[in-house]
């Protein structure tokens, strides 16, 4: 671009969220654009290409509600997606809705100032071209901007490496998942890194991983989808998504409303055996309504999980390694994993406490622990992402006044509904900090906050007004609010991406990041508010 284009709206990322905005406002009959630093749609499902990257969601609850024809047309073949088959999917709802013809690819963001005489946000990207619209709309994702560790001599490994969130493409070898004859390292034991090592054993010749903390994992119970299934699944569509919308985390699985400390121990145990079988976050989500709030609670379901791992690896040395200590069940996020924890029954597999033997150094042969080094031919980064505000935190967004948004948060986010910040008019934050959003089955209230904004963009051009934002007193109270409702749960507990921990970034604030209040207490906040004229805000 050499002059500056003007929009009615600006989304930046064409992931789920951003594609879905664009449509909703263009149907609306805005002039939108989004800008994509990648160079496809799907956000997560175009950079998370590692090999082992699927869904932890039922596939069919994930995809799209809006459009019968998406959903006559697209046909899932496993209960969790593996990547490929939703970058696929997205790539459907592309070309169908022919989102492509206004979506700029290979277009990172990194500039976004409000300019408040003509009430307009101008943008520039990384080229130093420059666009202008009264809307801009944050779809960045609040796990896409990965972060690699700081530790010393990281780039001067002689072999391969990468991060998870950004696999090299290639036709054959470890590019393609092969890796026979080679020494594979792996750091971090996340929800990725889970995923990608239990791949990896399959292959390697040896791997060798370097764990700072075990996770509690729980079997994800995968299987295909029959057509007879699909068939059912199509039928039934909306009464499946209408069911998400009511359970907590808009996933399939509602919470038992019993309390864990209510039954006996054998009808404990046989719903702790009957979950841990069956697919997906039920063991997490479909549990006892107290095992995320109470602690007498949580320890019993702690109990369980541990002596499911103790029993599935071999080496008891082994196993205590991979068994938590410093927190309980589900108070970081549970990885779903397919015989992860039987990868270190296999003599070629090694794991590494960190925490007894940190490392010191990466070398061009591997990396030096304090005790020894491990040579390795592949270096794998499974260390995780600079969450929810860290897409935003690599803009350089100024606001009312000059602020810049990384000085108003550098104390930790301050939203009203997850949605806007007051100081940065007509910015709103689809899937920011402290929106429901973030602890959902993510479409189902992508789905949610897209269309809030867009009826609220209508509004206010049905209205002619200019300029929202929300008032000093409905932040404050609504960040003090998402911070008592985090503190009735045990999330706090733990250190976890939810707390905006980031070991390799100790500047960030500990402080809940997501919102504890549930998707359907979220989405009532949100209709309400839009219900009495957008309280809350100052529209002019
Ligand atoms: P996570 O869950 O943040 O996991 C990152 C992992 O990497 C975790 O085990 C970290 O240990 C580890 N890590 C991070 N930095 C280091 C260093 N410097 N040294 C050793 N180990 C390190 O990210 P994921 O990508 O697995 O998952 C992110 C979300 O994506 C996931 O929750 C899903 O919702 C989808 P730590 O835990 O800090 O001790």
């Amino acid at each position: 671009m050499t002059s500056t284009n003007t929009y009615d709206a600006i989304v930046m990322g064409a992931g789920i969220a951003g594609m879905y905005q664009l449509h909703t406002l263009r149907e609306q009959g805005f002039k939108v654009k989004v800008f994509e630093t990648g160079d496809g749609v799907g956000g997560t499902w175009h950079w998370n290409n590692y090999p082992g990257c699927r869904f932890d969601s039922e596939s069919y609850t994930y995809a799209y509600s809006w459009s019968k024809e998406i959903i006559d047309e697209w046909t899932w073949t496993e209960r969790f997606a593996p990547q490929p088959e939703t970058k696929r999917y997205l790539n459907f709802v592309a070309d169908k809705f022919d989102l492509r013809k206004d979506i700029q690819f290979n277009s990172r963001v990194a500039k976004a100032t409000y300019d408040e005489a003509n009430t307009e946000w101008e943008v520039e990207l990384d080229d130093g071209s420059t666009a202008r619209a009264k809307f801009l709309v944050s779809a960045t994702g609040p796990l896409s901007a990965f972060t690699l560790p700081g530790i010393p001599g990281r780039d001067t490994f002689a072999g391969e490496s990468c991060h998870t969130a950004r696999w090299p493409q290639g036709d054959s070898g470890w590019k393609a998942n092969d890796f026979s004859g080679l020494r594979v390292g792996v750091i971090g034991t996340g929800a990725t890194g889970v995923q990608v090592i239990q791949e990896i054993a399959k292959t390697a010749k040896e791997m060798t991983v370097f764990q700072l903390a075990p996770n509690w994992c729980a079997p994800l119970n995968n299987g295909p989808i029959d057509a007879e299934e699909t068939a059912y699944n199509r039928e039934h569509a909306q009464e499946i998504f209408d069911q998400c919308n009511t359970t907590f985390g808009a996933f399939l699985h509602a919470f038992d409303e019993r309390s864990a400390m209510d039954v006996s121990e054998e009808e404990r145990e046989a719903l702790f055996e009957k979950l841990y079988a069956e697919p997906g976050f039920g063991i997490w989500l479909a549990n006892f309504s107290d095992i995320m709030t109470s602690p007498e609670a949580n320890a019993l379901i702690t109990d369980f999980i541990a002596r499911k791992i103790r029993q599935r690896v071999d080496n008891p040395d082994v196993a205590e390694l991979l068994v938590p200590k410093d927190h309980g069940f589900g108070t970081r996020r549970v990885p779903m994993e397919t015989k992860y924890f039987e990868c270190y029954n296999q003599d070629n597999i090694h794991l590494i406490d960190l925490n007894k033997t940190p490392i010191e150094e990466i070398v061009p042969a591997g990396v030096k622990c304090s005790d020894k080094q491990y040579d390795v031919d592949v270096l794998i980064y499974a260390t995780g992402f600079d969450a929810v505000t860290g897409a935003l935190r690599r803009i350089d967004i100024t606001g009312i006044g000059g602020e810049k948004l990384v000085d108003k948060w550098s104390n930790g986010p301050s939203t009203y509904l997850g949605m806007q910040t007051t100081g940065y008019p007509n910015l709103f934050t689809l899937v920011g900090p402290h929106n429901g959003a973030t602890f959902c089955n993510i479409p189902r209230c992508i789905e949610q906050n897209v269309e809030w904004v867009s009826d609220l963009i209508g509004h206010m051009r049905d209205k002619n007004l200019n300029q929202i934002q929300p008032t000093q007193k409905a932040e404050d109270d609504w960040t003090v609010h998402v911070d008592e409702l985090a503190q009735m749960t045990l999330f706090p507990t733990a250190d976890s991406w939810f707390m905006g921990v980031n070991v390799n970034d100790p500047s960030k604030k500990r402080m809940f990041m997501l919102y504890a209040g549930g998707a359907p207490s979220y989405k009532a906040k949100c209709d309400e508010v839009a219900a009495q004229n957008y309280d809350g805000f100052v529209l002019k």
